[in-house]
């Protein structure tokens, strides 16, 4: 057996069915191999593409993603997927084929020291050039990527140790380590806490979803109804019919949840990591507020915020634990039910032309609860996350960490891969759109009907809000009013379109874009002058929220 079979026969012991990649010289072999097995390869049309597609694979199906590509730039454009993933805490596996051994450390053709360029966004990473360790290596990968706190890890395999007769090597399965046991004293504490407090709030993250805890979640607010709110990761963890669910918190949340946090006296964060975004002035989030804060990374307990209890461990144990009938929260759940009411959005926009938060909320309303929407970055992706109504977390894939322009196209692809049967549906922007625009080759090539709704406001439109706001109106390359003809270059993907204007267009024009047999792009003119609103300026407190008219 060659090292490149070593690769396939790990692929197979791990069930991967599906990987996303692009070839070159030093990983060949592996290619070559990948002809005899029935692994499926979908060919990306950039290795960035194939490493977010793998990632919208493992979060469509809550598995591990698997790239590959070859050395020097086709190993670089892996990097920003990877980091993608390190911010997301996404199970993904890259296999980069490397220069010869003998060659490393001499500018060989095609020779970055792709370890190097990994290791600060990577979970772990390995050089592979002992073809006699690639088996144990490969187990190791995987392992560590979807163990713990998921993460990506790069295998980076010298085209010698491909090549090279390797013994067949009995794999042994590696054991995930266990996530540690509650302890008693945290648990009685904890419980303590929660029966004690007169206004507890649940700040619920991503950690949910990797976590597979989303039913033991459900159960715990049917049971206590303590009020909560979630993170971009965390949308459709809480059904949006939760009384008192509020949405989502942070400087594009809404109102009612940052404010109903900033009131609370006790904070039981579950799966979440104060990340900046959600905080705003961190001395200030949540002022009055007891901490309990439930991870399964303990580098994330008491980060950034002093905890009264720590609770580390596997969230679908630690929640039956801390679930308490009969609170009596009456006067709070009131309260908290009043700022739901008191900041609901509206949907009032005056005139004819579109308000894609309105387009937005038509479109959730139709579309049915397997749907899987994915988005790029910017203003469409906070109009998204603030108004479709996802039914499950596993149906809202959006770079949230790293915030990576050109996510959604290949998330899309990969995401319609591993749930073929489940209707997808890309947001994009204009600006976003382009950057993996390529993939609509992908997308072609393997008949996949996503629907691409693009909002197009001929603008980096995020960018251009923050030049308004903070930069005195100076807008500096930001017009994009120079965009192709969208809906004639998806024509040259065979993909059909079309362009809508006005208000009036919208319902039948989702309905194509719903019903079309395959991929469909419904290319939507927006106004430049739309904002996202609320927004907390940066450095504010989450309670000063400012609310545009736009
Ligand atoms: C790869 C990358 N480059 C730059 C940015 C900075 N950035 C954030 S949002 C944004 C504008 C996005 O424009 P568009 O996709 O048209 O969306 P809109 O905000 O107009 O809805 C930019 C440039 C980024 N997030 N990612």
């Amino acid at each position: 057996m060659t090292g490149a079979e070593q690769v396939i026969s790990a692929l197979k012991q791990h069930k991967i069915t599906t990987i996303f990649g692009y070839p070159g010289g030093t990983i060949m072999p592996v290619y070559d191999r990948l002809l005899d097995t029935d692994i499926e390869h979908i060919l990306c049309r950039h290795e960035q593409g194939a490493a977010i597609a793998a990632i919208g694979y493992a979060r469509a199906a809550g598995t591990t993603g698997v790239c590959m590509a070859t050395s020097g730039p086709g190993a670089t454009n892996l990097i920003t997927g990877l980091a993608d993933a390190m911010l997301d805490s996404i199970p993904l596996v890259a296999i980069t084929g490397q220069v010869a051994s003998p060659l490393i450390g001499t500018d060989a053709f095609q020779e970055v020291d792709v370890l190097g360029l990994s290791l600060g966004c990577t979970k772990h990473s390995f050089l592979v050039t002992d073809p006699s360790e690639l088996a144990d290596v490969l187990e190791q990968a995987f392992t560590i990527a979807s163990s713990g706190r998921p993460g990506p890890v790069l295998v980076d395999i010298t085209k010698d140790a491909l090549l090279a007769e390797v013994p067949q090597q009995e794999i042994m399965s590696m054991e995930p380590v266990k996530a540690p046991e509650p302890e008693h004293k945290h648990l009685v504490s904890a419980r303590q806490l929660i029966a004690e407090s007169q206004r507890p709030m649940l700040y619920i993250g991503g950690g949910v979803v990797l976590g597979q805890a989303t039913g033991e979640l459900r159960d715990f607010i049917d049971a206590t109804q303590i009020p909560s709110v979630t993170t971009l990761k965390a949308l459709g963890t809480v059904p949006y019919c939760s009384p008192y669910y509020l949405g989502m918190l942070g400087m594009h949340g809404n109102q009612a949840a940052n404010h109903a946090i900033q009131q609370c006296d006790l904070l039981v964060v579950i799966g979440a990591r104060f990340d900046d975004r959600v905080t705003g002035k961190l001395a200030e989030f949540a002022p009055n507020a007891k901490v309990i804060h439930l991870d399964i990374d303990a580098a994330e307990i008491g980060k950034f915020r002093e905890v009264s209890v720590p609770m580390r461990g596997d969230l679908r144990q630690l929640l039956p634990h801390l679930t308490l009938n009969n609170l009596q929260l009456n006067e709070w759940q009131q309260q908290v039910a009043e700022l739901k009411q008191q900041y609901a959005w509206r949907y009032d926009h005056p005139g004819e032309r579109i308000y894609a938060p309105l387009l937005l909320r038509q479109l959730s309303d139709r579309v049915c609860d397997k749907t899987i929407i994915t988005t790029d970055v910017g203003q469409h992706q906070m109009w998204a996350a603030q108004h479709m109504q996802p039914a499950h977390p596993q149906n809202f894939i959006s770079s949230s960490g790293l915030g990576t322009m050109g996510y959604g196209l290949p998330a899309a692809i990969g995401a319609k891969e591993a749930r073929p049967e489940d209707p997808v549906v890309l947001i994009t922007g204009d600006g976003s759109f382009m950057m993996n625009v390529q993939e609509m080759a992908t997308l072609k090539r393997r008949k996949l009907p996503v629907k691409i709704l693009l909002l197009d406001n001929q603008r980096l439109g995020m960018v251009k809000q923050w030049q308004e706001l903070f930069f005195e109106e100076r807008y500096s390359e930001t017009d994009l009013s120079d965009n192709p003809d969208f809906v004639t270059m998806a024509r040259a993907f065979d993909i059909p379109g079309r362009t809508i204007t006005t208000k009036s267009e919208v319902p039948a024009a989702i309905e194509d874009l719903l019903t079309s047999s395959g991929s469909y792009l419904l290319h939507v003119r927006i106004s430049e002058q739309d904002n996202v609103w609320p927004l907390v300026p940066p450095g504010a407190a989450n309670h000063k929220m400012l609310e545009g008219n736009s």
